[in-house]
């Protein structure tokens, strides 16, 4: 019999720490047009919270804000603080040039990076100093606490922290940590592996951001410097991680105080440079992508050369195995065309933030932008709607007689029988389940421009179905 006793799991509140050990941080927050209490709260919650030889600066840098709080009444605020630096950018940066401008004049071992409305929860820094000690060539993120945005109460995050990943829109999405991950752990204060971060919050020893390229500076305003500097860290032989024992709220804006257009280019940026033949999987969902004039990137296509980093393929297998790597084959995947109800197009609007299932899909007048629009036609015979993570497919319901969205099936495990789907050579989309032929409905009761339906097979044009890629 097992008579090993009862061994407590240790907790965050047992980790101790020796200070002088740990390397020194400056944290570094750029803002923009951000409230007075908002940045100030951030910023008194770093001073109240990080031990005194641990911090060496804050450094503020104003991305050209023009706020008159801002200006003045700012700089004599601070001047009061010990530790807080100010600096302006002289024109409008965007977030990746204002970080950068900030860690120039830092003079810490690790920068720690914060957005301009956080609040560091007591404890936060020491496991991220920590660990970047232990391992240098890793980027830690504290777990990101919400703060409500209307009321400024700090929610907290409940149950398990969460891990980043991303969709093939190149969207930032949160995810459980995975049950190989939870098995590699030896203890519940031990780092979590993550193959995305959300951007704004994180800490990296100044050396190794400098070795790893720092940010690219091509990047404007915001968006896309995430999954990049994500991609860059895993596949140029970094690690990135979440301390679940770090803690920093966040307030998530239901609006920003700037326009977020630029995150189109950023991204692609990101997808040129780092995802190889994988980058055809965003821009077949994204069409207008491809067209974006994203600047020139051989600069950073050269620092890949220089780090001898590793294919995207690599870290999708090895880093984010869980992901759909859609097969889109020449014809089988793009917009779903009827040929009786001319230029209409399967279209499904699975709502804001993860795809919400059963919701049903209609018929609309196809727009070619790739997204709500986008089929995929699989070798498993599914009709997969994998612009979002994770995937959803199509389902029929003999019943109703209307096709919804279910999930898909985890890879390797047989196709539900009502997802099944054969495309024959005449153009009609068989349900196999319920043995009946997918037919272009004019007006039902949920949509004006009508909907899918299963009925009796027919040679009916209404009944025959074609992908294509571009409208
Ligand atoms: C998330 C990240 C954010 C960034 C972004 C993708 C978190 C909590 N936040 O969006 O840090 O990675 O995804 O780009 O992970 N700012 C400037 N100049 C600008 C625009 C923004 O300095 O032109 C500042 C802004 O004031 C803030 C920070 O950059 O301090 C991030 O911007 P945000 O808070 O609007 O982004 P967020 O949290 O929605
Ligand atoms: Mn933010």
């Amino acid at each position: 019999m097992a008579a090993c006793g009862r061994r407590t799991r240790p907790s965050c509140n047992d980790l101790k720490y020796d200070y002088r050990s740990l390397p020194t941080t400056s944290v570094v927050i750029a803002f923009y047009n951000e409230a007075w209490s908002t940045l100030l709260r951030t910023v008194h919650s770093v001073l109240e919270t990080s031990p005194d030889i641990l911090l060496k600066e804050v450094v503020l840098v104003d991305d050209y804000s023009d706020r008159e709080h801002l200006k003045e009444p700012l700089e004599r605020y601070i001047s009061g603080l010990r530790k807080v630096r100010l600096i302006r950018t002289t024109k409008r940066e965007g977030l990746v040039r204002a970080r950068l401008l900030g860690a120039s004049i830092t003079t810490g071992d690790v920068l720690t990076f914060l957005d301009c409305h956080c609040e560091c929860h007591e404890g936060w820094l020491e496991p991220l100093l920590h660990r970047i000690k232990e391992e240098p060539s890793a980027v830690v993120c504290p777990v990101i606490d919400v703060i409500e945005w209307n009321t400024l109460q700090y929610l907290g995050n409940a149950g398990e922290p969460q891990i980043g990943g991303f969709d093939w829109r190149l969207v930032f999405t949160w995810h459980v940590v995975p049950e190989y991950e939870q098995k590699r752990r030896h203890s519940p204060t031990d780092v979590i592996r993550s193959p995305t971060m959300a951007g704004g919050l994180f800490a990296v020893s100044k050396n190794y951001f400098h070795y790893l390229g720092t940010y690219d500076t091509g990047m404007e305003v915001w968006g896309g410097e995430n999954l990049e500097f994500s991609f860059r860290i895993w596949q140029c032989g970094g690690s990135l991680e979440v301390h679940p024992c770090s803690h920093v709220g966040h307030i998530f804006p239901n609006k920003a105080p700037y326009s977020r257009n630029k995150a189109l280019a950023n991204s692609v940026r990101a997808a040129e440079v780092w995802m190889d033949e994988y980058k055809e999987i965003y821009y077949h969902r994204n069409p207008h992508a491809r067209l974006e004039a994203f600047g020139d990137v051989s600069e950073r296509r050269k620092l890949r050369e220089k780090l001898g980093c590793k294919t995207f393929r690599w870290f999708l297998d090895n880093i984010y195995p869980e992901i759909n790597i859609p097969s889109d084959r020449p014809g089988m995947f793009g917009m779903l065309k009827n040929r009786g109800k001319v230029n209409y197009c399967f279209d499904y609007n699975p709502g804001d933030e993860h795809i919400v299932v059963g919701k049903k899909i209609i018929l609309y007048p196809c727009h070619g932008m790739g997204q709500n629009q986008f089929f995929e036609y699989s070798t498993d015979g599914e009709i997969r709607y994998s612009t979002r993570e994770p995937g959803g497919c199509v389902v029929g319901d003999n019943i109703s007689t209307y096709l919804t969205v279910q999930l898909c099936k985890k890879r390797n495990q047989p196709v539900p029988v009502d997802q099944k789907f054969v495309l024959r050579e005449d153009g009609t989309l068989y349900h196999v389940a319920s043995q009946k032929c997918v037919h272009a409905l004019d007006k039902d009761k949920d949509s004006g421009s009508g909907a899918p339906s299963l009925q009796p097979c027919s040679d009916n044009l209404r009944q025959k179905w074609f992908f294509e890629e571009k409208a």
